[in-house]
């Protein structure tokens, strides 16, 4: 069977993890006599057991006819000493591998901590944006539209001759017109990343909304910044793992073509250990600092809530069309509190979503006071509760407040 038909894990699947958990555990004599031999590694599932002739042309294991590749970042970091020759993988298998759209692949990791955003392309099938969009214009009546000038803060630059128009609700509309704003709540190409970024138990801390408007419409003034520091939203990365405390998911439904307006940012900021000028933030003298993507109807953004970004005036043709998805990690607020469970939260509606759509709408918190907790994960196509975790219960006195 040709290799490019098997399924692939990517490298921070449980199954990985678990497989070079042991091997790490080998002493090096064995590890180094494996690797004379030339035998490849197979982790088997049932009785099927697929043979490869030579470990270094197939740095990848087996689990049945489930392929699992190695990233290449994941090789030189983790897998050094004896394992390293193991993993030095051709290079065009390394591009191959970087060029999933489930796993984050190592440039798109240096892009995002490097730029404070990311754009995937077309994450979204043209089926997919149409259905957004159609949901959109059944609702077109419910929008509300922000009065001129209120959220420019007095910026002649920003200013234009309209409010921005907004719609929440997405996930509650009515059926069928929600169903694509619930599959985008746990889209294949947002769970992996968002696993990265913000930890495998982020969750969703508010939102989904649309963000439209016509050309005249207002811009807002940009927000956000390493400086000053701000606990619900900073950026941070240790021991190679960046953990980015909220993450903006922007779905685009409409192109976003240069000079059109829409989201903007001053890329690397969300480093930044100064505060943004008042002419930056602004935009009446921009340093030549700011940047406004260039996105495609389909494309979906994902921005670190602390670099200073905002919004340009639209000057486009066609509608402004961006869906926004606000992440955190879990700790992001840390007092689990009364609303816990997505029906306390958020309503019964909520009963009826699938239980990875669920596992979102959870209350923040480390400490769940011993209530179960949903993890998810996604291998690009689905997406499924891959581990159930109780969080330790910190509860003290006799109301059991939540302490810690
Ligand atoms: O997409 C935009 O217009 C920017 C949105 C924004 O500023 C925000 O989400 O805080």
């Amino acid at each position: 069977m040709r290799d490019e038909k098997l399924p692939r894990f990517h490298a921070g699947h449980d199954l990985v993890k678990f497989f070079y958990g042991g091997l790490r555990r080998l002493p090096g004599y064995r590890v180094d006599a494996l690797l004379g031999w030339g035998v490849n590694i197979t982790m088997v599932k049932g009785d099927q057991l697929l043979v490869f002739h030579h470990a270094r042309e197939h740095q990848a294991f087996q689990t049945g006819r489930t392929r699992i590749w190695m990233r290449a970042k994941w090789r030189s970091r983790r897998c050094t000493g004896p394992l390293s020759g193991f993993f030095s993988a051709p290079r065009e298998e390394v591009e191959r591998s970087s060029m999933s759209r489930f796993a984050m692949t190592d440039e798109e990791r240096y892009h995002f901590d490097l730029r404070g955003f990311l754009v995937v392309r077309n994450a979204l099938t043209p089926d997919e944006i149409s259905a957004c969009n159609a949901s959109i214009d059944q609702f077109h009546d419910r929008m509300i539209f922000h009065e001129q000038g209120s959220q420019t803060r007095g910026s002649g630059a920003l200013s234009a001759t309209a409010g921005r128009g907004e719609l929440w609700g997405l996930l509650g509309l009515p059926a069928p017109y929600r169903d694509p704003f619930r599959r985008l709540l746990v889209h294949p190409v947002v769970v992996p990343r968002l696993n990265e970024l913000c930890g495998r138990r982020f969750r969703l801390d508010h939102g989904p909304w649309l963000i439209t408007g016509r050309r005249g419409t207002d811009g807002q003034r940009l927000h956000g910044g390493g400086e000053p520091f701000n606990p619900a939203d900073w950026y941070h990365q240790q021991n190679g793992e960046i953990i980015c405390r909220a993450v903006t998911v922007a779905w685009q439904l409409a192109d976003v073509p240069a000079g059109a307006g829409g989201f903007c940012c001053i890329p690397g900021s969300h480093k930044a250990n100064e505060p943004a000028p008042h002419g930056v933030t602004s935009l009446e003298d921009t340093m030549n600092l700011v940047v406004q993507p260039e996105l495609r109807a389909g494309d979906v953004l994902f921005f670190a809530e602390n670099t200073t970004h905002g919004t340009l005036p639209w000057r486009a043709d066609h509608e402004r069309r961006s869906v926004l998805y606000k992440y955190t990690e879990r700790a992001g607020a840390r007092d689990v509190g009364p609303h816990f469970t997505p029906s306390e939260r958020y309503g019964e509606w909520t009963d009826e979503l699938a239980p990875e759509q669920q596992a979102l709408l959870y209350g923040p918190g480390l400490h769940t006071a011993g209530k179960p907790l949903p993890y998810i994960d996604s291998d690009g196509e689905r997406v499924w509760i891959s581990e159930v975790r109780r969080g330790p219960d910190v509860r003290r006195g006799p109301k059991g407040a939540a302490a810690g």
